[in-house]
């Protein structure tokens, strides 16, 4: 969620942070603003510039003044305390002291009410303010900026990755990471911090990781990272294999149908050196012969992703599985079998009820956890015992596209990996790797339905609701069709397992109601086949994406579109694809902000 962007540097370093802000404005995009010193005077007056809306409007402003420095911080937001307006927008200022902060300061009140009481005066309802004064209390007392954040930090309870700069001392910048991700990138004579590495791929490619409970003290000639326990510690700076145009659009009119489109190489990738071949290669999931049951642990698309890998690990490798909801599963007294294989499953990997959930669970003894993830080196992986990188690319998208379908392809890989203590252990991985192998070229040939969804997509852009009905492993295909739906039309579109209609949904259904189906031909299409009649009799307008040989066609009320016919096992991965694009077509027909839905943002590091 919000970005956070700091540079020292001797050149103007306005354009390093507002590109930087370009590039995590998906993560948070209500407001945004900046602050920057000329270190060339001390002390150096504090010059700050802070918009309503998106990074545009504050690069704007800040050509038209002449915004320039070579020391700075700035912010993207997405708002959780305190409406989205200027006087919110961070950086926050006390005295000498700006403060940018991701994350939630939980005893804010209290210290609101500690901080007025000694006459300091709030100029936001934000729980990020009280950092500033907390900081300004401490250096107008004599402490330095270090000195200042790290007795500063010691009050705080909650989430926060912040960066403060003091007027007094423009040559330096101070960081602090407690539960909320922060990566220090290396330049020659300047250093700069993020809250993401892809903000800074424009001005190097060297970053170091700073760990739970890091401070650390920024100029140009010099990174001093101190521990929880202030002891100094080496965070090592490595080279970043992520590509530096990650972050562009390309030829595409929004990020989420360029990520759409590039879903049959980002599976190739997840696939690389897994599948070699036709033969699988699970030598990354190391021994999971003493794996009894499977704990998933997610939030959102990935808990979908998750809750479909339970029909492969329990129909394939024969393991029981549980899957949840990680803000459930920390805040219950779960009981976790002996034996059992944690598996998180995240985007980013910074997702902070995950990550709690994973905490919560090696508390309680749990030793063998994997990590399903998207970014090598965040939180989640660095957490973990193993890891299992989806590499499908930066997602900018709010609305996950390629991280699910990745996720997938890496979930039936696991399900190989725990299939391993099965008799017919080798009949059952090259079922698997059999499925797999075709599974790019399915997806290619799925993308050709997109002309077909996009004149589908018109008859929905004037509904208000939607259903979504799947059975079996493509129920969680259409919870995640309908949340897809959600996120970008804003159209509320709810799912169900085609047999619990009767149980109660059917009393919504008129001819005002359209009804997704997903019905590939599997041993449940006949089933399904009841449910679809059943919605029929009551006068639904039913749109069915269909197997091309599950012998479904077009009828009154019931508009009908093929897809490629596929193997069961992957059947839930390219089933996935027509829902993305309806989703997508449905709101760019009703003109919403694709790329940047209202109220989201990307990578939830926050409760
Ligand atoms: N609590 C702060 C920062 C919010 C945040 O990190 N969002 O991701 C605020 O509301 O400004």
């Amino acid at each position: 969620m919000c970005g956070i962007v700091g540079a020292v540097a001797q050149r103007d370093v306005i354009e390093i942070l507002l590109e930087g802000l370009r590039r995590l404005e998906y993560r948070g995009y209500d407001s945004a603003g900046v602050a920057v010193l000329d270190a060339a005077h001390q002390p150096a007056p504090l010059q700050r510039l802070r918009r309503l809306g998106k990074v545009q409007a504050l690069s704007d402003a800040a050509a038209e003044q002449g915004l320039a420095g070579g020391t700075g911080i700035a912010h993207t937001r997405w708002a959780t305390h305190g409406e989205p307006s200027e006087a919110n927008a961070h950086p926050h200022v006390s005295g000498d002291i700006a403060v940018v902060h991701n994350g939630i300061i939980e005893n804010h009140e209290g210290l609101r009410r500690e901080l007025q009481a000694e006459g300091f005066v709030f100029q936001s309802q934000t729980d990020t303010e009280v950092i500033a004064h907390l900081i300004a209390r401490e250096t107008a007392a004599g402490q330095p900026l270090l000195a200042a954040v790290k007795a500063v930090r010691k009050r705080l309870e909650g989430a926060y990755g912040m960066v403060a700069v003091n007027s007094q001392t423009p040559d330096r910048i101070v960081v602090a990471r407690s539960g909320s991700p922060l990566v220090i990138g290396y330049g020659i004579g300047e250093h700069f911090v993020a809250s993401d590495q892809l903000a800074l791929l424009p001005v190097t490619r060297r970053f170091a990781f700073l760990e739970e409970g890091d401070v650390a003290e920024i100029t140009r000639q010099s990174v001093e990272v101190f521990d929880l326990n202030d002891q100094p510690v080496v965070r090592e700076a490595r080279e970043s294999s992520v590509e530096h145009d990650a972050g562009d659009k390309g030829e595409y009119r929004h990020y989420m149908l360029k990520e759409i489109y590039e879903q049959p190489q980002a599976i190739t990738n997840t696939l690389e050196g897994r599948l070699l071949n036709g033969q699988l290669n699970l030598e990354a999931l190391g021994d999971l012969s003493d794996v009894d049951s499977v704990q998933i642990i997610a939030c959102g698309t990935s808990y979908h992703a998750g809750v479909t890998a339970r029909y492969w690990i329990e129909s394939l490798a024969g393991v029981a599985c549980n899957v949840e909801i990680a803000s459930e599963f920390r805040y219950r007294q779960p009981v976790i079998r002996p034996n059992t294989l944690l598996v998180t499953i995240s985007q980013s990997g910074e997702t902070a009820d995950t990550l709690a959930a994973l905490r919560q669970a090696r508390a309680q003894g749990i030793t063998k956890t994997l990590a399903i993830c998207n970014v090598p080196g965040s939180s989640l992986v660095r957490e973990s015992d193993m890891t299992l990188l989806t590499r499908a690319g930066a997602e900018i998208g709010v609305a996950s596209t390629k991280a699910f379908t990745t996720q997938l392809a890496a979930l039936l890989l696991l399900t190989a990996g725990l299939a391993e203590r099965r008799a017919d252990a080798a009949a059952v991985q090259q079922k698997i790797a059999n499925a797999l192998a075709t599974l790019p070229g399915l997806i290619q040939q799925t993308l050709g339905m997109n002309e077909a969804i996009e004149k589908l997509a018109e008859r929905f852009a004037e509904k208000h609701n939607a259903l979504f009905l799947g059975r079996g492993d493509q129920y969680p295909i259409a919870m995640e069709g309908a949340l897809k739906l959600k996120e970008i039309s804003y159209i509320h579109a709810e799912a169900y397992a085609a047999g619990e209609l009767k149980h109660g949904p059917l009393a919504l259904i008129d001819a005002e109601m359209p009804i997704v189906v997903v019905a590939p031909h599997n041993d449940l299409v006949e089933k399904l086949k009841s449910n679809i009649e059943e919605v029929r009799a009551r006068g639904g307008e039913l749109y069915v994406f269909a197997g091309e040989s599950a012998e479904i066609s077009s009828a009154d009320n019931m508009v009908v579109v093929p897809v490629p016919n596929c193997d069961d096992l992957i059947a839930p991965i390219v089933y996935t694809l027509p829902l993305q694009l309806l989703s997508y077509h449905v709101a760019v027909i009703k003109g919403t902000d694709v790329d940047q839905p209202r109220n989201l943002a990307k990578s939830v590091t926050v409760e």
